[in-house]
């Protein structure tokens, strides 16, 4: 006798998708930024008024990106030719409100006198610029914490600055290792002197801008973006 095969009865697996955070919308303030003007100087600087955030880092680490992503229009010019700005590019908020791109540093093609010539401009803002309030400083989440930046996190706690880390290209290592990262760098930062913070970041996929926001407008006096809209770094 023929035995009826039995029919399988397939057991439908459904895929749920992780929940991830609703990406943080922009800030409106964010949203009206400007080119003000390029400094090659301190003395070229606008009037030492008013409120700016800087944003420092190695050349190539992703300032101009991560800059573009948090402002609209898009401001800052992205490169992949590491070291060709060398001013400081002021951008407005409103009449008293400015973010400030300086000049990347520790790029190897430059010449030592150009670099240190740099070097002074950039440490010459940083630790006299009166109206400079706060300093983003951006670091591949693959190399962190170089010498220049160690030199630079020294200079900003000696003038009670606060520094909040952006470990960018966070895309570029999986969940775990960058958590990792994330927890080596802040325990590191704890072990120095400072009013340090970090967090994760990715331009590419627009990852960690709401956290930045409220850090920002946290300095910048104003309403911090609503915690629902924030997100963490735990969604990278
Ligand atoms: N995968 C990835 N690449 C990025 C990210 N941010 C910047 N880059 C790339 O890194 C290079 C340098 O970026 P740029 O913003 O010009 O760096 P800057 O020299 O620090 O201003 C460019 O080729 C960017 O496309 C990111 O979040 N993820
Ligand atoms: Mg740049």
């Amino acid at each position: 006798m023929r035995q009826a095969r039995k029919k399988k009865t397939q057991q439908k697996i459904v895929y749920e998708p992780e929940k991830k955070a609703k990406p943080a919308a922009q800030p409106a303030h964010f949203a009206q930024a400007s080119f003000l003007i390029s400094a090659p100087t301190l003395r070229e600087c606008p009037d030492d008024e008013g409120l700016e955030i800087a944003f420092v880092g190695r050349s190539n680490a992703g300032k101009s990106s991560a800059l573009n992503c948090l402002t609209s229009p898009r401001l800052a010019r992205t490169s992949k030719t590491p070291g060709r700005t060398q001013l400081i590019n002021f951008f407005t908020l409103d009449e008293q409100r400015r973010l400030v791109d300086l000049p990347g540093y520790g790029y190897a093609k430059v010449p030592e006198a150009m670099r240190r010539e740099w070097g002074k401009h950039l440490g010459a803002y940083i630790s006299e610029r009166k109206c400079l309030i706060g300093m983003v400083m951006l670091m591949d989440a693959r190399h962190p914490l170089t010498d220049f930046d160690c030199q630079l996190l020294e200079v900003a706690a000696s003038r009670d600055l606060p520094v909040h880390v952006l470990l960018t290209k966070a895309d570029k290592l999986k969940r775990g290792p960058a958590k990792n990262q994330l927890l080596a760098v802040r325990q590191e930062l704890k072990e120095m002197q400072g009013d340090f913070s970090v967090q994760l970041f990715s331009s590419l996929k627009g990852e960690g801008c709401g956290e930045a926001w409220k850090k920002l407008d946290t300095w910048l006096a104003w309403p911090p973006v609503k915690p629902d809209e924030q997100q963490t770094a735990d969604d990278l």
